[in-house]
């Protein structure tokens, strides 16, 4: 049987707008999960939206619409983003979905009987945006620790979930699996900051909210947002239904990518919940961090994600989607906050994918038609140093890339492949093709560095189409390639000869950075 890779986003809050700073995170897992497809694995990336709760019933009602209405919008609006962005998801899961809901009913009730779950009343400072409750000294000036706005003190019946039996166990955890939690700084995070001050058991159901599910044995309650929202992990695959092949041959998740503010419920809600279940835990959990626009995070519930120049619906239409995603990639070191600025973007545009990337391919492709008539040559051994230099630099990026990708290191991988870039371009100048055709016995060797260029522009496409699906698609539909898993990484003979080369539009035309900018300003005015 192929070996399955298990990928998830977050659910996303429908009621959020949809910016760069929030994509991230599916953009991120796009390429994880398109990489994993091309090692050949049988892969289920999944994503969807967090529907239930009080912010969803106010911004409905804002809206003059029901909560389906208003919901199926939003959806409608956030799927439609994701195929901009080329977002290969293999399923979409809403938490208003009747099998989720069915199936979180079975996990409460399931918990409930097992006495994980238990009656009493929750008292604490509310935030309504953030649907948290926060203790006194989790208040900052007694506002919203996350998003500074005002609280409200709560008091009602509830049901308790016992995380504070789940420390010890938590503390082996990620001893046993320093993989669990990535990047490594986030467990120091956990314990110092929540494990060691003492877990405090976690409520679990509202008597006050009704957009939400309902408790099957005690229906005023409806259930509260993480047993709601973290289930949905497994119930996407079918746990808790009647059909639960997909969990058997999914679960665990290889990883769930989130962003560092909701760590804490992934690394100690989610793995006590699913010890109290008697399930295996996911193999991964990485918080990524945040992107920032002008040092301020992208955020929720700041509302600064206005600004028209980091929406992507502005941004594809302009530089692709390809493009956008390359620079987030890139720019931002996986695991750290990274900036984003619109000249950075541009310059990198500029200076990567058209100067490099673009560049390397079309000289290549103009030479082999100029010489000749763009038919592939046939390669030969290679004995030349130049020619075997540059061999070694594509056998060690490639590793490092595959190597870097099983680590999820999404940054590290993508400048590894820019390496093999980079290094064919310095090839060409320093065996100038155009002399070595002036010279009379210069035929043989001008086919092999053709042919070179040409496998390490295929080498260097296959491991980047999981970032630029679109246009390193087009470069190795342009040379003939048609496979969909990696084939011939380790050499220099995944090419045929004697076939005509496909032409191929430039692929990232250069931009004026100074005219994008006065665009930019303009629309953005
Ligand atoms: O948190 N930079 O949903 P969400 C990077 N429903 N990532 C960012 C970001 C930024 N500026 N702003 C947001 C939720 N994100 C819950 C999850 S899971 C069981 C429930 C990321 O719509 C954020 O970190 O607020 C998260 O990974 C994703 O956007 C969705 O956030």
């Amino acid at each position: 049987m192929k070996e399955t890779f298990y990928i998830t986003t977050p659910i996303y809050y429908p009621s959020n707008k949809l910016h760069l700073g929030n994509s991230y995170t599916t953009i991120v897992c796009d390429a994880l999960a398109r990489f994993n497809r091309k090692l050949g694995k049988d892969v289920m990336y999944l994503t969807g939206t967090d529907e239930h709760g009080q912010k969803i019933s106010l911004a409905a009602e804002k809206a003059g619409k029901t909560e389906k209405e208003y919901l199926d919008e939003m959806v409608a609006d956030t799927k439609s983003l994701w195929q901009l962005l080329n977002i290969s998801y293999d399923k979409f899961i809403r938490t208003t979905d009747p099998y989720h809901e069915k199936a979180v009913q079975k996990i409460f009730t399931e918990l409930y009987n097992k006495g994980y779950i238990y009656k009493g009343s929750y008292k604490g400072w509310y935030c309504t945006p953030c649907e948290s409750f926060w203790t006194e000294s989790q208040l900052v000036d007694g506002k919203c620790p996350d998003c500074g706005r005002e609280v409200k003190f709560q008091e009602e019946e509830a049901y308790f979930f016992k995380l504070s039996e789940f420390s010890d166990k938590l503390l082996k955890l990620y001893e046993e699996h320093p993989e669990f939690l990535l990047p490594k700084s986030r467990v120091n995070e956990m314990v110092n900051n929540f494990i060691k001050p003492g877990l405090t058991d976690l409520c679990v159901s509202r008597t006050s909210v009704k957009w939400g599910v309902p408790v099957e044995f005690d229906p005023k309650h409806t259930i509260y947002v993480w047993i709601d929202a973290l289930p949905n992990y497994i119930t996407a695959l079918g746990y808790g239904s009647e059909d639960d092949s997909l969990f058997k041959k999914f679960w665990p998740a290889d990883v769930h990518v989130i962003g560092k503010e909701i760590v804490r419920f992934h690394a100690i809600i989610w793995p006590a919940i699913l010890m109290a279940l008697g399930l295996e835990l996911p193999h991964r959990v990485f918080g990524h961090g945040w992107l920032m626009f002008g040092g301020d995070k992208l955020s929720k519930s700041k509302e600064n994600s206005k600004v028209e120049c980091i929406d992507p619906r502005v941004l594809v239409p302009l530089y692709s989607a390809d493009a956008i995603r390359y620079f987030l990639y890139r720019e931002i070191p996986f695991g750290s906050d990274g900036n984003y600025s619109t000249e950075a973007f541009l310059n990198r545009f500029n200076s990567d994918l058209s100067n490099n990337y673009g560049n390397l391919v079309s000289r290549t492709f103009s030479m082999v038609k100029k010489y000749f008539n763009s038919v592939i040559p046939e390669g030969s051994a290679l004995t030349d140093p130049d020619d075997i230099a540059l061999k070694e630099v594509v056998d060690r990026e490639v590793k490092n890339t595959l190597t870097y990708m099983d680590e999820l290191d999404v940054t590290k991988a993508v400048t590894a492949v820019f390496n093999i870039f980079t290094e064919a371009n310095t090839y060409i100048q320093k065996v100038q093709p155009w002399a070595v055709a002036k010279q009379e016995d210069g035929q043989a060797r001008l086919k092999t560095i053709l042919r070179n260029l040409l496998e390490v522009i295929r080498i260097g496409s296959e491991l980047f189409e999981p970032f630029t699906p679109t246009k390193s698609r087009q470069v190795l539909d342009a040379l003939g390639i048609t496979d969909k898993v990696f084939k011939n990484l380790d050499n220099f003979a995944g090419l045929t000869a004697g076939q005509e080369l496909k032409p191929l539009d430039i692929l990232f035309p250069r931009l004026d950075v100074n005219a994008e900018l006065e665009k930019l300003g303009q629309i953005t005015k």
